[in-house]
């Protein structure tokens, strides 16, 4: 009985130690400027903060508008260029023009060293 106790703790902090070994490596939206949920002037550019290194050539995003002044709900890709930093761990999306007045959605995807794709979204708005 405290045998098998003992071993199931042990398997248990074996499989914990993996899995927080592993979330590590996956990249995580630390934090995002403009900021989500953030109601702001029209940002040059976006950058985006994670916790790991990016594997630029497999990370990316999309920038979507979501709503426009009179035209909600009618999603509309915006023209951006995405690309790495000086600090690894940092993506930066360009609009191609000043964004307008609107709500704007950023879906990204990061890879890390481990190759596995993290993907999330944040959403702000210009006034
Ligand atoms: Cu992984």
């Amino acid at each position: 009985m405290s045998l098998f106790k003992t071993t199931t703790l042990a398997a248990a902090l074996t499989t914990g130690l993996l899995l927080s070994a592993a979330a590590q490596a996956h990249p995580k939206l630390i934090t995002s400027n403009p900021a989500d949920g953030s109601n702001s002037v029209a940002p040059a550019k976006i950058e985006l903060h994670f916790s790991e290194n990016l594997t630029t050539q497999f990370s990316g995003a999309k920038l979507i508008m979501t709503d426009m002044p009179g035209m909600p709900n009618s999603p509309m890709g915006i023209k951006a260029t995405i690309s790495g930093s000086d600090d690894p761990k940092t993506m930066v999306i360009k609009p191609a023009s000043p964004l307008s007045s609107g709500s704007y959605k950023v879906e990204w995807r990061a890879v890390s060293s481990d190759t596995h794709p993290m993907t999330g979204n944040f959403s702000f708005k210009v006034k």
